[in-house]
């Protein structure tokens, strides 16, 4: 059975994997026997996500690549080619988010969100999928949210980009199926990481913010998730064990879809 569930051999490329899911989902796939190599499109992340890989004892190779850049993408496959070898595994994780009332952002904030969140899959995905062809298969793990099925006050480009990637994740899994590619979607319910850290701080009362808990709320489980609720389900994924699974969206939500939440 372990066999099932290993990447030995394997590079997966982590978009935005320098803290955070995307760290979490590198570090389960470099435990299971993948090479590692990520990007981010600053230099100070980049050398952040080195540190703690080091630290972890874990050898990955980090890069400063935008997802929105057709070119820079393009390159950056060349260069994970040559160096690492071509990419039997793409997690699509780098995200933004913008939490501003729909009415009171600008269309070109708007846009920003659509093409990290949603246009960055499809520019990555593109320059993998030709490879993974050729050499008779692959892997595609698009991070998606609870915003994949659910709307909420200020995340409306969040939403639209999240809800689009489901369906980019189907529509990959539709086109290059017959190609031995999976392309399946994670879907995080509320995790405890630095971009959800305004949601979480406390009052000053030391009370918890609202939203924290309406979140404990709304989850079964009672409780935020951890990036290292993910590695588990993010390598299913990535393994074997998934080669009939495809177009399908995993939620890692601790219940949240599941539930109407606690009546008050
Ligand atoms: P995050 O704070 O969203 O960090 C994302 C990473 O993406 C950073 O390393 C960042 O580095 C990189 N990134 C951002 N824009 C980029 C771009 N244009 N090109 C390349 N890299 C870029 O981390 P996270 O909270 O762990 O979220 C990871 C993913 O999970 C995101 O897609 C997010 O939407 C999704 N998600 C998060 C939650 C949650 O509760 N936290 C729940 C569901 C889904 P640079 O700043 O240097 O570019
Ligand atoms: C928000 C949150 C979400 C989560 C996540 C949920 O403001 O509602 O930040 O968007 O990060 O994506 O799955």
């Amino acid at each position: 059975m372990q066999d099932i569930f290993s990447l030995k051999g394997k590079t997966a490329w982590v978009t935005g994997a320098a803290y955070g899911i995307g760290y979490a989902i590198a570090k389960a796939y470099a435990e299971a026997g993948a090479k590692i190599v990520f990007n981010c499109s600053r230099q100070e992340t980049v050398d952040r996500g080195l540190a703690a890989y080091e630290k972890d004892g874990i050898e990955a190779k980090g890069y400063v690549c935008d997802v929105t850049d057709e070119k820079e993408v393009a390159k950056l496959v060349d260069t994970i080619t040559e160096e690492t070898g071509p990419v039997d595994i793409l997690v699509n994780n780098a995200g933004i988010i913008r939490r501003i009332p729909m009415t009171e952002m600008e269309a070109e904030e708007f846009k920003r969100v659509i093409d990290v969140d949603l246009i960055g899959p499809f520019i990555a995905s593109k320059a993998v999928i030709p490879s993974m062809i050729e050499r008779g298969g692959g892997k595609i793990i698009n991070v998606c949210s609870m915003m994949s099925e659910l709307g909420r006050e200020t995340v409306s480009a969040y939403a639209s980009a999240k809800g689009g990637l489901k369906m980019l994740t189907r529509n990959i899994a539709s086109e290059y199926g017959k190609y031995n590619i999976q392309c399946n979607g994670i879907g995080p319910g509320y995790i405890a990481t630095e971009q959800t850290a305004p949601l979480r701080e406390r009052q000053p009362d030391g009370s918890r913010h609202p939203f924290d808990s309406f979140i404990i709320a709304k989850t079964p489980a009672e409780r935020w998730g951890t990036p290292e609720d993910l590695m588990g389900p993010a390598l299913f994924l990535a393994s074997p064990a998934s080669d009939f699974v495809n177009g399908h969206i995993l939620y890692v939500d601790g219940g949240i879809l599941a539930y109407i939440g606690k009546q008050p």
